[in-house]
């Protein structure tokens, strides 16, 4: 009895940092202001075969609209109600995508816009995806309903204007966005009531936006009324995954480790390192990568949820700074994702994008506010070239075979220890996940030709960077591991892709 309550408070303490993925899936992808009914295609055509564990969907409540800037990607994290109904799509389309993603193994994740409603300066009127009135001047929401009582204005009068005060921080308006005072329990049981109706249709967890700018207590309060995960997809008892944006470079008053009993957090130093390494900045080679993880001042690996890019700093907004890689930057990019995916450090995010006209003035994009492809305001459908990638202005780096083949390679090699590193002292560098699988990177401007320990299997295996293993045989490099592990690997600095990684399921 004893050992068996034991086993349930393990259950139990873990359940919130489980993402639930279904088939042991290691990786999410954010599919930034995907319309719900291509997200439904997307997991039964491509996530689902290709083992994705899930999506992070851009916030489905009904937001501000806004048309100076014209319908900026920025007005969805505007609230004006808890109806799902934006540009993605209404609620039956929502029902539909989490019923079909579930079917296919593919898991739901609900961006959560819960820390304020729309900007202070928002008006008043009809102004808003569903049509719902609002009068931002009063601080009135009556589709919700909230009034001027549900808000902070009496603790703070103003914005966040001090990051060393953590008051501020949690009190007071981030760039001009109406506070809830979440301490309220009837605010609180409005937002919980709203996640719950997301758990209900079978959504799998939450990002918790703007997690930073509520007080620890209270995101509990709301993760304590959550309800279990629907039944129809989940084990009875499992709770919601939940991973809050806390932006924690170092520094300020707020601390990541605050929120790790609510759950995991996303670690902003991921990146930020990441792109500073591997554009050679500061110093910095990958032969320092050897203790990558919390050698590096990064957050327990169980209370992390990494990405190389998000969809802020991709334009320069929340955090991160120059540094930070992205699709703009596809050669240091693919190495970048590779590299993530390959390391055992972190729960794995992978971006997917669309194109904008970037307007670089003074190292500030002024058009980092354009939104998702669009005919007058509406969001355009994502088609699929016949070479599989996508057209209509979508990026979807998921599907770059490097980035495609690096998510199925985190899969095969799960709960395999990080072994066989090597480096040249520079940014030649290589590791192993136990007897699964083995990468090799050569970002030194010189060519790499060296004999290295794999840990693998004897055998001749394709390089799943290069190209793919198709009907037995491989469409890129071949590598040939000998029985005593080892194999050569050859890169030159000038390769399109100057990285191979070799698995047990792309072997020969
Ligand atoms: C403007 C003025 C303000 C004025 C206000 C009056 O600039 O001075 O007080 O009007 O109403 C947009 C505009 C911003 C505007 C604001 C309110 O950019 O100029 O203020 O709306 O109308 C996204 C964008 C923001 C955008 C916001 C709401 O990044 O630019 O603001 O959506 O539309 C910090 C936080 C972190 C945050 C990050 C960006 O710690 O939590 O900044 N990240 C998350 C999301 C992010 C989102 C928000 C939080 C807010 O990932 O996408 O901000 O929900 O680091
Ligand atoms: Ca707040």
């Amino acid at each position: 009895m004893k050992f068996f309550l034991l086993l349930s408070f393990i259950a139990f303490c873990w359940a919130q940092y489980d993402p639930h993925t279904q088939y042991e899936r290691t990786s999410i992808v954010h599919l930034f202001e995907w319309r719900w009914v291509d997200i439904a295609k997307e997991c039964e055509r491509y996530l689902g075969p290709k083992g994705f564990g899930g999506v992070q969907v851009s916030p489905p409540s009904e937001n501000i609209v806004v048309y100076n800037p014209y319908r900026p990607w920025w007005e969805r994290y505007q609230p004006i109600s808890y109806k799902i109904c934006t540009r993605s799509g209404n609620e039956e389309e929502f029902r539909d995508m989490v019923k079909r993603c579930n079917d296919v193994g593919v898991r739901i994740y609900v961006d959560a816009v819960i820390n304020h409603m729309c900007g202070a300066g928002g008006g008043a009127g009809t102004s808003s995806t569903c049509g719902s009135y609002y009068d931002a001047n009063k601080r009135e929401f009556p589709e919700v309903p909230y009034s001027a009582w549900d808000f902070n204005d009496g603790k703070c009068d103003g914005e966040i204007s001090n990051y060393n005060d953590a008051y501020q921080v949690r009190n007071c308006r981030l760039v001009g966005l109406l506070d809830l005072a979440l301490e309220k329990d009837y605010v609180r049981g409005v937002v919980a009531d709203y996640m719950n109706r997301l758990i209900d249709i079978g959504v799998a967890g939450f990002r918790l936006d703007a997690a930073k700018h509520m007080w620890p207590g209270d995101i509990k309060a709301i993760l304590d009324k959550l309800h279990n995960l629907n039944t129809a997809w989940f084990d009875s008892g499992s709770r919601p995954f939940i991973f809050q944006e806390v932006i924690d470079l170092g520094g300020e008053a707020i601390s990541s480790s605050e929120y790790f009993e609510n759950g995991r957090v996303t670690e902003f130093k991921y990146g930020a390192k990441l792109g500073t390494v591997i554009r050679k900045w500061s110093g910095e080679k990958m032969a320092y990568l050897k203790n990558w993880g919390e050698g590096w001042g990064f957050v327990p690996t169980d209370r992390a949820l990494v990405f190389v890019d998000n969809h802020d700093n991709q334009r320069g907004h929340g955090a991160g700074g120059a540094s930070i890689l992205t699709f703009w930057d596809a050669r240091m990019y693919k190495m970048a994702v590779g590299f993530m995916l390959a390391h055992p450090y972190g729960f794995t995010r992978v971006m997917s994008s669309y194109y904008w006209e970037r307007n670089i003035q003074n190292g500030q994009d002024v058009n980092d506010w354009i939104g998702p492809p669009n005919d007058n305001g509406v969001t355009k459908e994502v088609t699929i070239n016949p070479d599989t990638t996508c057209g209509n202005g979508w990026v979807c780096e998921h599907r770059w075979r490097q980035i495609r083949n690096m998510v199925a390679f985190r899969n095969v090699v799960n709960g395999e220890p990080f072994s066989n590193w090597w480096d040249n002292g520079s940014n030649q560098v290589a590791f192993g996940r136990g007897n699964k699988g083995f990468i090799v990177f050569n970002n030194d401007d010189w060519a790499l030709l060296i004999t290295l320990q794999t840990g693998l299997p004897a055998g001749t295996y394709c390089d799943v960077i290069s190209g793919d293993k198709i009907d037995g045989n491989c469409t890129g490099i071949k590598v040939y591991v000998e029985n005593d592990g080892t194999a050569q690997f050859s890169i030159s600095h000038c390769a399109e892709d100057p990285f191979i990684a070799i698995h047990v399921e792309a072997k020969l």
